[in-house]
């Protein structure tokens, strides 16, 4: 009779705590493995070895309620190393975690069931190959991308302290919570976790916990193929706490590393902890093979057996390991939830106005009054340009909305992202409540903070020039995958600092953004259409919005003459049309181009030419408007088009059809003022104009 049965409900002995320990632990391990054999994919090494670290975190150390997994002050657990997903879905499942959808009710069912894991990476079930959020209740953040998650923990402990610092009162400490977040060599190999630890470590966040799964093995084998730098000196010079967690099965080691993190003050806690991929299985522990293939049926009956696991049960939850869980997480989250809830009640009473705050905030919803006092740029000539329009309109914003914050990656000044009103301050150590976060030159930590931010429900922002979000894409792939309503203002986003020359001056970011699924691009015209746009990204509650600005001034235009910017909010809208008469010929412009275009428009008026202008700054937007409205913005049967834009043509064939022509970028820019570059790459009326005529000439001959 094997160790279960004989340790089954029904034997006259009960468990003690330490087999109950045990059991709970080998019952992840062997979920993990059936999960991955039943799949014949995924990743069963890592669960075996680290299933006494997230046993003992989830069981005995993190306050999480499984009844209500979206409750405010709940401590955070970002599982960095994605692939061992079936960790996380063991943890759910085993502790009752319930569901919730994306308007935050309770689906009264479970976020993970038995069902889900035993179709572990089939479509449309609850146990993906990676975690996602959005998709699984209780997951908090999208990890896979190796180094995201524990970048991404260093927003949600920013937040944490943000949060704090603003809504705590004498007596009433809403939010105290920590974030744990779990990682392998890929996460420390990779630079992004690299810029988010010197940030973390910088600013002194004593609410984080990394722990580093040191099994030294990775995909091609050994790690000391490539890595032997000593990554806990790394960790000490960026100023974190350094732990030994020492043998990955010790959980009363564990314990007291995670007890001596909760103790650390003024540092993050980097616990390191030694492993061994695959524990338990005779012939794959500590090879790679372990890393990313099942096991193979005869040695997950070998491992089992190595654990004392019936051999041939599979999927095996002993009712046992339930009553554990809830014994352990599911009691202490309950009583420190409904303990908080009380308290909550309490400070709803004596602080009704920061109690509103923070219920807003949890639905992604805006204060009232949270647009007033926008500004209205008077028509102008000489005009703004859009990084400035930005400046004042997300000036404003941030007084409406007080958890508005975010920063730049050493731009600020340029990106005229600054948050300059009285009281705005800086993000540091000493000044926790500061809305100006200083992300340092670190753009792909920059993108997986705001992603942390906004996963705590901030609502948060990152800048720099528009090339550089090169270095940030990761990030912001993984907010429109999470559906985060974050933003990013990107300046420079042509060839408008000509000087600095081709390696400033973007290209293909333009297409490769809009590209991206559930993310919306935006590229406004002029300063009003800046107003706009910031209408239009601050009301999204589920998608994240890119910005791109000009740096150099762009003609306000006058909306007595012109159609209000307020057509923004449709994605497109006309400009100006001819006098009268039906248009022969549509010029189609954005964000710096769009000028050009009314230039072009006017020249060819005069010509008797009936010219459309169309103001494109959103195809995103533009495209979830009805058939009808995108038909009469570009009807079908005006097939002379023209599409302006200083950037990649790849893509806008979509709007000018085949007879349409598109004045863009086939090369990289280069260095010379923007003048000669406008001359050199055709970005002037007369091309504009010279262009739509041939265009009539040619359907004129038709
Ligand atoms: C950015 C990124 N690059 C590559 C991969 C593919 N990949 C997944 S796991 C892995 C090896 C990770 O090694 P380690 O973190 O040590 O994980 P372990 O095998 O020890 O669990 C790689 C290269 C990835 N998921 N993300
Ligand atoms: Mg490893």
């Amino acid at each position: 009779m094997s160790a279960i049965t004989a340790a089954a409900p029904a034997s006259p002995q009960p468990m003690t705590n330490a087999q109950l320990d045990q059991l709970s632990i080998n019952c992840i391990r062997t979920l993990s493995m059936d999960a991955v054999q039943q799949a014949q994919s995924g990743h069963p090494g890592t669960p075996m070895a680290l299933a006494p670290l997230v046993y003992t975190l989830w069981n005995r150390v993190m306050r999480f309620d499984p009844q209500d997994p979206i409750w405010p002050n709940r401590d955070r657990f970002v599982l960095s190393n994605g692939h061992a997903s079936m960790l996380l879905w063991s943890a759910l499942h085993l502790s009752g975690t319930q569901a919730v959808n994306a308007e935050y009710e309770r689906l009264g069912q479970s976020a993970v069931s038995l069902d889900d894991i035993r179709h572990f990476r089939q479509l449309g079930r609850k146990a993906p190959g990676h975690p996602e959020y959005h998709w699984v209740s209780g997951v908090e953040a999208t990890t896979g991308p190796l180094g995201q998650g524990v970048a991404t923990s260093v927003g949600m402990a920013i937040a944490e302290v943000w949060l704090a610092n603003r809504y705590n009162r004498p007596d009433f400490e809403i939010f105290d919570y920590n974030i744990y977040a779990v990682c392998g060599d890929g996460c420390m190999m990779e630079g992004v976790a690299s810029e988010a630890a010197s940030l973390a470590g910088h600013l002194a966040l004593d609410n984080l916990c990394w722990i580093y799964d040191n099994n030294h093995i990775m995909i091609e084998g050994n790690t000391r193929i490539t890595v032997t730098e000593d990554i806990a000196a790394r960790f000490l010079g960026y100023g974190w706490n350094v732990l030994r967690g020492g043998d990955a099965n010790d959980i009363s080691r564990i314990e007291h590393a995670l007890a001596i993190f909760r103790e650390t003050k003024g540092r993050p806690t980097f616990i390191i902890l030694d492993s061994h991929i695959g524990y338990g299985s005779p012939h794959k522990q500590d090879t790679a093979e372990a890393h990313g293939e099942p096991l193979g049926e005869q040695e997950i009956r070998l491992a089992k057996r190595d654990y004392g696991w019936p051999e041939d049960a599979k999927f095996l939850v002993p009712e046992a390991v339930r009553e554990h869980f809830a014994a352990g997480i599911g009691a202490r989250g309950e009583r420190s939830r409904s303990r908080w809830a009380e308290l909550f009640a309490a400070y709803h009473s004596n602080y009704p106005d920061l109690a509103t705050e923070i219920d807003l905030m949890q639905r992604r919803e805006l204060p009232a009054g949270w647009d007033s006092e926008l500004p209205v740029f008077p028509p102008d000539p000489k005009g703004v340009a859009g990084r400035d329009a930005s400046g004042k309109v997300l000036n404003v914003l941030a007084q409406n909305i007080p958890w508005l914050l975010g920063g730049s990656a050493d731009l600020g000044p340029s990106n005229r992202t600054t948050l300059t009103f009285d009281g705005a301050g800086d993000f540091q150590p000493s000044t926790p409540g500061g809305r100006n976060l200083h992300f340092g030159i670190r753009e792909h930590a920059m993108a997986a903070v705001v992603n942390g931010l906004s996963l705590s429900k901030l609502r948060a922002f990152g800048a720099t020039f528009f090339i550089f979000s090169d270095y940030a894409r990761p990030a912001i792939r993984l907010s429109a995958l999470m559906e985060l309503p974050t933003f990013f203002v990107f300046t420079h986003d042509a060839m408008g600092d000509g000087e600095d020359g081709p390696t400033h001056q973007p290209v293909e970011q333009l297409a490769s953004f809009r590209a991206e699924p559930g993310l919306v691009v935006l590229r406004p015209g002029d300063a009003n259409e800046v107003v706009e746009a910031y209408r239009y990204i601050m009301q999204m509650r589920h998608g994240p919005a890119v910005l791109a600005l000009s740096r150099q001034p762009l003609p306000t235009l006058d909306r007595i003459k012109f159609a209000p910017a307020s057509g923004l909010l449709r994605g497109a809208y006309v400009l100006s049309d001819p006098p009268k008469g039906k248009p022969e010929v549509i010029l189609i412009g954005s964000g710096s181009e769009l000028s050009l275009c009314v230039n072009a428009h006017e020249e060819l008026l005069a010509e008797g030419v009936r010219s459309r202008v169309v103001s494109m700054p959103s195809w995103e937007i533009f495209e979830h408007q009805t058939q009808a409205y995108q038909d009469s913005i570009l009807p079908p049967d005006v097939t002379a088009r023209v599409a302006v834009e200083q950037a990649s043509t790849f893509g806008w064939e979509r709007y000018v059809g085949n007879s349409g022509r598109v004045i863009g970028m086939k090369t990289f820019g280069a260095s010379a003022p923007l003048k000669e570059l406008q001359r050199k790459f055709g970005f002037e009326p007369e091309r504009v104009t010279e262009i739509a005529k041939e265009l009539i000439g040619e359907g004129n001959t038709r």
